[in-house]
């Protein structure tokens, strides 16, 4: 395969409804799409790095000028065999994992349109479907945040995810396990505990919870090895995940039970694949996260989720829960039992709506040899 142009776009979309979490609230997304010009066809990828470098240390900005100025040019009119060699070819560059994602996945895109595979079976992916949960944000009041959960257990959803921080946790946990005992109930702190709070933590087990997702610093896995010894609810990782290394390390320090595995936080679909392996051999079951993508991020996470190890309901829901129109047609939907279908079409398996792109793009550059 060979690439003709590679052209960067910043759209800009409100959410449907503003996402609160420890580190801040978003309303409004920018959001990189990079589209590939290949072969007579083209192929698309996300890049999940946030408006701003709250959650990791990439944000849009960064990772458009490393696209640009370092990522691109490495790719741009040499011969590349297939998805799995993109890591080879960036890999002088160090970091900036959600910027070379974005361009990884394209190519694994682009690769399973011109094979006329499924993205899901070039991946290694055995669903059909794909078990789905709501990741829900810190709400302006407790009543609030009942309504949410009601709406979403109404649509099916199998698993409710609470955004959680200091002054945001007990009480809350309380009251949602007084109304529903049995739902499958997880949490995510995005790192908003120290470890004098290990006490507080270890209170939480009362609540049956599934998971406490990435309760200490988003780069540890020392403190969180000693929490988890103390609890008997397990902690999940995210942020502190970049590779498999990294998920290897946390699953034999036993610094974790379970793991998200996120495709931009981990730099691509090959590396992605390294660390659900990884996990897999190690007993260790995995979900995918979600970073409030449009339909083309969100495409690839069902492609991704349909891999065995993902043994658990993800951060991937609905189209609607996110954007008033999506990019992609069909929106992504939700069955009434909480799943989504994986496409058996080649490619992504949704069209992109080039038009409405086009009206959301606030600046534009292509890259070419
Ligand atoms: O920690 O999982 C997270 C959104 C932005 C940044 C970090 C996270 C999240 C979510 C949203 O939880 C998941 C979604 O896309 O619905
Ligand atoms: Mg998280």
């Amino acid at each position: 395969m060979k690439i003709d142009a590679i052209v960067l776009r910043e759209i800009q979309m409100p959410l449907a409804h503003p996402f609160e979490t420890s580190f801040g609230l978003t309303t409004m997304r920018r959001i990189m799409l990079v589209e590939l010009q290949a072969e007579g066809t083209t192929a698309w990828g996300e890049c999940v790095a946030g408006e701003h470098p709250y959650f990791s240390d990439e944000m849009i900005d960064t990772a458009w000028i490393i696209a640009k100025t370092e990522l691109a040019p490495r790719l741009v009119g040499v011969e590349i065999e297939n998805g799995g060699k993109v890591p080879d070819l960036l890999k002088q560059v160090r970091g900036h994992r959600m910027a070379k994602a974005s361009l990884e996945n394209a190519v694994w895109e682009l690769e399973s349109v011109l094979r006329k595979v499924p993205l899901a079976q070039l991946l290694g992916g055995v669903r059909e479907k794909i078990p789905c949960g709501v990741s829900i944000g810190i709400q302006p009041s407790p009543e609030k945040l009942i309504e949410k959960i009601e709406t979403e257990l109404a649509a099916g959803y199998q698993r409710i995810k609470l955004k959680c921080k200091p002054g945001w946790d007990v009480e809350i946990f309380e009251m949602v396990r007084k109304r529903w005992p049995e739902i499958l109930l997880s949490c995510d702190a995005n790192s908003a505990y120290r470890v004098k709070d290990s006490d507080h933590i270890a209170s939480w087990d009362r609540f049956n919870l599934l998971m406490i997702e990435q309760p200490l610093w988003y780069d540890d896995f020392y403190f969180h090895s000693k929490l988890q010894a103390r609890l008997k609810t397990r902690i999940c990782l995210d942020e502190s995940i970049r590779n498999r290394r990294d998920a290897l390390a946390a699953i034999d320090m036993g610094s974790c039970g379970i793991i998200n595995i996120k495709v931009g936080r981990v730099g691509g679909f090959s590396e992605a694949i390294a660390v659900h392996n990884v996990a897999a051999e190690r007993g260790i079951p995995v979900w995918c996260g979600g970073m409030l993508e449009t339909g083309i991020g969100r495409a690839q996470n069902i492609a991704l989720s349909s891999l065995e190890n993902f043994r658990l309901p993800g951060d991937v829901s609905a189209s609607k829960r996110y954007w008033a129109e999506d990019i992609i047609e069909p929106a992504v939907e939700v069955s009434s039992t909480g799943e989504i279908t994986v496409p058996t079409t080649p490619g992504r398996g949704f069209e992109v709506k080039t038009d409405l792109i086009q009206k959301l793009t606030v600046r534009e550059e292509r890259i070419t040899k």
